[in-house]
Parts: structure tokens; sequence; C-alpha cells
């Protein structure tokens, strides 16, 4: 996505239009890839996020409709979560969250415990979320193969001439291509079951704070999915010992101890895990942080449309990434199978 620049004018009539006039300063804010998120001060002093989401890629209706009902079904169990200042679409304000901090790398082991207890208790939290079933919000949002089918298209088209720079990271998803169904083919016979999950749960969407505490953010994609791509979205990102878009790939791998902490963090706060999950967590993170890597490469092959970038190669660049964490993941598959056994018992 391109950086879109929005003038004063256009982001005071988005604050006045949920109520916000006193505002000191309105800044771009945080590293996500989708939306446009901006930090609000305000002469009472009270700060504000003020977002505008990605209408590309959402359909802004349903969005609403979603995070209405999740944030006010947390509220009304007591568990800290994004509080909705106001939602008038594109635009929604949310409470600051003082405090609390988010991070794009984990710099010890202690955090990547305290994320994986953050999701698990989420998807704990969400498991009772009343009918109906929420929105699809993205369909195939986690569906490997689907995500191949949409390589292979861009790849097809090649609009930006980019497809001959490419070919070893194509030859890397064609040698995978027999595992990319696991996962979706299990949720189809019913081998795992679909839960309200995150489906977003990089490091940083979730805030921690000194004392432990944490809340869960960036809610755009909780919807109906599978508790492995939510634990596998942790290893990527969570075990990664460089950031995301690490140039120097001598510097990007999956940091064992970090994974032993995920592990630790995670199974003994999502209690409801099938036999069948559990098995399969160490294989969820090669899967994810290879379809991630697909997606990147979709989006360099397709010209840059969806992730916001900050250069000219930057996708291909975090499809590396992703691409050595897969290969650093697979190097060490046995090891994570006997941390997740061990840690089972
Ligand atoms: P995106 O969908 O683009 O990733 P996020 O909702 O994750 O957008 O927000 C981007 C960043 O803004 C987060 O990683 C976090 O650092 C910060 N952020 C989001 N919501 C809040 C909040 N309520 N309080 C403080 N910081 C926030
Ligand atoms: C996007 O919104 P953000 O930056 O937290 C993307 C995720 C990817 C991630 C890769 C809605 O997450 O699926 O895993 O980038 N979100 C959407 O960093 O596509
Ligand atoms: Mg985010």
């Amino acid at each position: 996505m391109s950086n879109r620049q929005y003038s004063q004018e256009e982001l005071a009539a988005a604050l006045a239009s949920m109520g916000v006039t006193d505002q000191t300063d309105v800044s771009r804010y945080g590293s996500g890839h989708i939306n446009d998120t901006f930090k609000v001060e305000t002469k009472r002093g009270v700060r504000f996020i003020l977002q505008r989401v990605n209408t590309d890629i959402f359909d802004p209706v349903l969005l609403k409709n979603n995070i209405m009902r999740v944030t006010s079904f947390l509220k009304g169990k007591g568990v800290k979560s994004l509080e909705v200042v106001g939602y008038e679409n594109p635009w929604r304000l949310y409470a600051f969250l003082e405090g609390y901090s988010s991070s794009d790398i984990v710099t010890e082991p202690a955090q990547a415990r305290l994320v994986a207890a953050a999701f698990a208790k989420f998807q704990n939290d969400l498991a009772d979320i009343p009918p109906p079933r929420l929105e699809d919000i993205i369909p195939k949002f986690h569906n490997t193969p689907d995500r191949i089918r949409q390589l292979d298209e861009a790849a097809e088209r090649d609009v930006k001439g980019r497809k001959a720079l490419v070919a070893k990271e194509l030859e890397f998803v064609e040698r995978r291509r027999a595992e990319a169904a696991k996962i979706v083919d299990m949720m189809a016979k019913g081998e795992i079951p679909e839960r309200v999950t995150h489906n977003d749960t990089k490091i940083n969407n979730v805030m921690l704070a000194p004392d432990g505490t944490n809340v869960v953010i960036d809610l755009d994609t909780t919807m109906p999915g599978s508790a492995l791509y939510d634990f596998g979205d942790m290893v990527r990102t969570s075990s990664a010992a460089a950031a995301e878009d690490e140039k120097d790939l001598s510097k990007v791998y999956s940091k064992k101890e970090y994974f032993e902490a995920l592990v630790a963090g995670y199974l003994p706060n999502a209690k409801f895990l099938t036999e069948a999950e559990t098995e399969n967590l160490a294989f969820a993170g090669r899967l994810i942080t290879m379809t991630i890597g697909i997606r990147f490469l979709t989006d360099y092959l397709a010209g840059d449309t969806y992730f916001r970038t900050a250069y000219d190669d930057h996708n291909l660049v975090r499809c590396r990434t992703q691409f050595k964490m897969v290969e650093s993941m697979e190097a060490q598959a046995e090891e994570f199978e006997a941390i997740v056994r061990s840690c089972k018992r």
C-alpha cells in the first residue's frame, strides 16, 4: 500500500466526527503494515489512537461489526481490550493504552512467554462469544494452498517484470507445495476444530506493561480460524533473532530458547488444545512463516499493492527473511517437536 498523505484538515474532520476537537498533535504511529495509524494528543492531556481502516483490504461495515462485537464481549467479561471511543467508517478512535508498549522483536525469552500466554488467554476468552459466527472478514486468510494459487497467478501475470528476479524463491515454494494443505485439510476433515482466533499474532500486536499485564490489539482479523496458525505466527515473529525485514540473512534464524518460551507460555494457558493440535504446533510455525513469505512475494510480483512498503524491494526482503526463518525451523524441527512433547508432560 502506498503511504497515503493526510492533510491536517482531513484528520481534524475525522476527529471532530468522533467528538474530539481539542487535539494539539496528530502524528503517524506504530509499524503496522495495513491501516493508517496516528497518535492524537489533546489539550486535556488524554491521548487516543486514530486509525483509518484500509478499505482496499477490509469491508469496513463487516469489520466494524466484528470489532464492536469482540470488544464489547471482552469488556463485558472484564477483560482489558481495545476501548472503542468512536467509530465512523472508515475512521475509528481507540483509547491510548497508557503504560503499555509493543515491540517488533523479542529480546528475552520471558517476553516470548508473556506473548504466548496472552494469545492463549485471548483465544480462551473468546471461545464462548455468542452466535452468530463472526464474519470471515478476509475469506481464506490463512489458507496456504490458496496463497500459493495467488502466488502462481501473480507470477503468471508478472506485471512488473520481476519474475526472473525471484526464481530461487519460487523454487523454494515449489519444493514445499506438498505440505501446504496440511492444516486446512485437517480442518476440513474435522480433525482439528475451528475456533475464534486472532489470526495476526505477531509480536507488535500485543502490548505489554512492565508489571507483566498485557492487551491484545489489532483485532481486525479476529474471526473463525485455527489455533495452529495463531501459534505458528507467534513462532514466526517471537522466535526470530532479527526483524521481519532484516537484510543480512546471516542474522535471521529461529531461536530455540524463544521457541521453548513460547511453548511454555502457550500450552498451560491453552488447555483447550486437542492432541492433534498440540502435535502440529511446531509444524504450524514453519507453515505460516512460509505462508507469510509467499504473501510478501506475491505482493512483490503484483507491484506492492497490499503491504505498506518503505522502499522498492521491501516485500522481497521480507519474503527472503521469512524463507530463511523457515529453513532455520526446518533444521531444528526435531528439537522443536521434542520441546513440545516434553512441555506437554
Ligand atoms: P495495523 O493493522 O496496521 O498493524 P495496529 O492496529 O496493529 O495496525 O496498530 C499499529 C501500531 O499502533 C501497534 O503495533 C501499536 O504499536 C500501536 N497501537 C495500536 N493501538 C494502540 C492503542 N490503543 N494504544 C497504544 N498503541 C496502539
Ligand atoms: C499484516 O496489520 P499487521 O501489520 O499487524 C498482515 C498480517 C501479516 C503481517 C506481516 C490484515 O499485519 O496478515 O502476517 O502484516 N495483516 C493483514 O507482518 O493482512
Ligand atoms: Mg498490527
